[in-house]
């Protein structure tokens, strides 16, 4: 072991060896400043390790690996075939370690191993053998104009990504990034959460393993407002995707304006959740429940808003918080029994505490929780909160928690339900609850999101594109929308008249 690579045992018992360093040009490197900060556990609240921060100068060397890399034979003129091939080695050699993976997805970000494991570290294998399946099947046109000439287009990488992730899904969020980008022969630099940067840099090795060029994908931790930066603002990368709060997609809008880069954004919700009085009830509780209390509520799509008609309000209520009840065990989340761990952060923990607060000020009822549900005082465990009584004028309708946090209200007809969905800044996702096949189809379409879920809630699939429309975000992931933003058309002219 070096400085660069550190022997940790997990707490579950797994022992294995954390890099730390930055990962440039398929090396660990220190960074610039020798510069690192603490990655701390939330069950416990204790430093797991720490790594090392990537300064501006370390994006600039990653940025120049990145380009050499695409210039080069390589990668920049490796077949199709080929790229699509190392992909799915990478995805063989992320299932053979997923064990360890989901340990570190555990350790660090605080969620169920069982969901790290079966959940998580599926996706990401999954999302990277399905992009690797489109590598060599994206194609230009020819295109028909007169006999005098040939018009062709052909599919080119954006060129260097700059790819910036947030810290509920580590792993997938890094899959979700690399998988279309890599597939349409880009070179990235990707940035994990300051919050959980562990599992990322255990990607490193796999990588160099896999047989990846040097330069193709670097990983660079280090905080927002310097490493990300440094990407969003330097004029060598041509394209930013970002997955995080709307406030900071903000902030990498106004950064990368300079340069005019190529920008997608996945952002904040506040994902309404409509029950008919024609839904099956217990169907929409189960749902309602995985919607928002699954992943500690850390889910950018969570269904946090329930609109339930006034005809079935008292029995929906009644089965949901049942549900709430006898599923949301808090607690270790390497425990088989537990279904939410901490809140990622103390400062994520606070917010949703302070989120109780200002639903008691505005006169919205504790239906359940609201309290810290931290047994022997240490880790950042919230219970279940859910709030009932709730009005569109309460910040608690308006704005993200990004928690184990529901609100629900009240409405009379399928018109007033359109109206109090569709009453956000955001639209990201949206579910919807009824035995009425017209109805299901005619709301679907009323509902301003991007996704919508008839009848189950954030039952999301890597094959079906996901982002959000309004305050949610700026293009597509996933599916084979997904790649559009990672690629660019060159349109080809050729004058086939012998003379003017
Ligand atoms: O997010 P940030 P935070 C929401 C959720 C949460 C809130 C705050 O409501 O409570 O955001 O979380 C990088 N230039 N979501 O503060 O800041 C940062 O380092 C460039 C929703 O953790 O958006 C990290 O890698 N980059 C969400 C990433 O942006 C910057 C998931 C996300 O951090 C930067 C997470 C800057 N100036 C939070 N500042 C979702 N949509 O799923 C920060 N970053």
């Amino acid at each position: 072991m070096s400085d660069l690579t550190v022997s940790l045992t997990a707490p579950n018992g797994r022992t294995y060896s954390q890099p730390v360093g930055l990962f440039i040009n398929n090396k660990w490197v220190k960074s610039s400043d020798g510069g690192k900060f603490a990655s701390i556990n939330p069950t416990d609240e204790k430093e797991i390790v720490s790594v090392y921060a990537a300064t501006a100068d370390d994006v600039d060397t990653a940025v120049k690996a990145a380009r050499a890399a695409l210039k080069g034979d390589a990668w920049g003129d490796l077949p199709a075939t080929d790229r699509g091939q190392l992909m799915l080695k990478l995805a063989d050699l992320i299932e053979a370690n997923k064990e360890t993976l989901a340990t570190i997805e555990t350790w660090d970000n605080g969620k169920p191993y069982s969901v790290a494991l079966n959940e998580d570290l599926g996706e990401v294998v999954g999302t990277l053998r399905y992009y690797a399946g489109y590598a060599d099947k994206r194609f230009g046109q020819v295109i028909e104009t007169s006999s005098d000439k040939l018009a062709y287009t052909v599919r080119e990488p954006v060129g260097v990504c700059g790819q910036i992730i947030p810290w509920n899904y580590p792993l997938s969020m890094a899959a979700w990034k690399l998988g279309p980008a890599l597939a349409c022969g880009n070179a990235v630099i990707l940035k994990p959460a300051e919050q959980t940067p562990l599992s990322a840099l255990f990607l490193g090795n796999l990588i160099v393993e896999a047989g990846f060029p040097p330069g193709v994908i670097n990983i660079l931790n280090g905080p927002g407002a310097v490493t990300g930066a440094a990407i969003a603002t330097h004029p060598n990368v041509d394209k930013v995707a970002f997955t995080g709060s709307t406030a900071t997609a903000r902030i990498i809008m106004k950064l990368a304006a300079g340069t005019l880069k190529n920008i997608t954004l996945e952002t904040g919700g506040k994902s309404p959740l409509l029950v008919f009085e024609d839904a099956e009830i217990d169907l929409a509780a189960e749902w309602a429940h995985i919607g928002i209390m699954s992943n500690q509520g850390q889910i950018c799509t969570a269904t946090s808003r329930i609109l339930v008609h006034d005809a079935v309000y008292d029995k929906f209520l009644e089965a949901f918080r049942s549900k709430v009840q006898s599923i949301s065990k808090v607690g270790d989340p390497f425990s088989d029994e537990t279904f939410q761990g901490p809140q990622v952060t103390k400062a994520q923990y606070e917010r949703v505490l302070s989120y109780v607060d200002v639903g008691k000020k505005e006169g919205a009822t504790l239906s359940l929780g609201g309290v810290s549900a931290a047994a022997s005082g240490k880790g950042f465990f919230v219970e279940p909160t859910v709030f009932t009584n709730v009005t569109p004028k309460m910040r608690i309708f308006q704005e993200e928690v990004f928690g184990p946090f529901v609100v629900i209200a009240r409405f009379k007809t399928e018109a007033e339900a359109i109206e109090l969905a569709n009453d956000s800044e955001y639209g990201l996702g949206s579910a919807l609850f009824t035995t009425d096949l017209t109805r299901a189809h005619r709301v679907a379409r009323k509902l301003e999101a991007g996704m919508v879920w008839i009848n189950s809630s954030n039952d999301s699939d890597f094959r079906i594109p996901f982002g959000g429309v309004k305050q949610s975000g700026i293009g597509r992931e996933l599916g084979e929308a997904g790649l559009e933003a990672y690629s660019t058309i060159k349109a080809i002219h050729v004058n086939m008249k012998p003379r003017l």
